[in-house]
């Protein structure tokens, strides 16, 4: 459990949390703004801001379209886990169907990044997400939106941004 929330609170507190937007099939750039409009219209949470939206090479396959990217941070009053299945409620209403393809294209894909400054090892939930401190196409929207956010376990962003080159990443459009 994070400490971020109370379990006798009739009223949680907000939680800062970021989320990874990406897609690259389907109208990339119509399935972000209308994940972003769904974000902000979740129950306890706000949209408070959100990054340009990047056009970045896959990581991955390469045999498939370049994918746009975005970070969005909210204020919630849901828990990690409510917040996790609710971003997967956006995923699949938005034609996102988890088939196992780990690395393939996709019509959309939420990924919990950090929610406030907990740490969370649960078998279908690890915040900050594990792979996050390598993904430029993660750190440089965020950092755009969050320049002083610190990872929690692995330090300061602009530190991590140091390490890990823009590698064809470039705005597309402004938020
Ligand atoms: N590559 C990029 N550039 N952006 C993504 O959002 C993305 N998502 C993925 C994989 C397949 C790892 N590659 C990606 O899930």
């Amino acid at each position: 459990m994070s400490g971020a929330q109370s379990t006798h609170s009739s009223k949680p507190p907000r939680v800062c949390a970021f989320v990874a937007l990406g897609s690259n099939i389907q109208a990339p750039v119509a399935q972000l703004r209308r994940a972003r409009r769904a974000l902000d219209a979740l129950p306890g949470t706000r949209l408070v801001k959100c990054s340009a939206l990047y056009r970045s090479p896959p990581l991955g396959r390469p045999d498939q379209p370049d994918y746009v990217n975005a970070v969005a941070c909210l204020r919630t009053q849901l828990s990690a886990g409510e917040l996790l299945g609710a971003l997967q409620g956006i995923e699949r209403a938005q034609g996102r169907v988890r088939d196992g393809a780990r690395w393939g294209a996709r019509t959309l894909d939420l990924d919990l990044l950090l929610y406030g400054d907990a740490r969370i090892e649960e078998p279908h939930l690890t915040v900050p997400h594990p792979r996050m401190h390598e993904r430029a196409f993660v750190l440089y929207p965020l950092h755009e939106i969050a320049p002083h956010v610190r990872v929690p376990g692995r330090g300061a962003l602009v530190a991590l941004l140091e390490r890990v080159p823009a590698h064809g990443l470039r705005i597309l459009a402004l938020a």
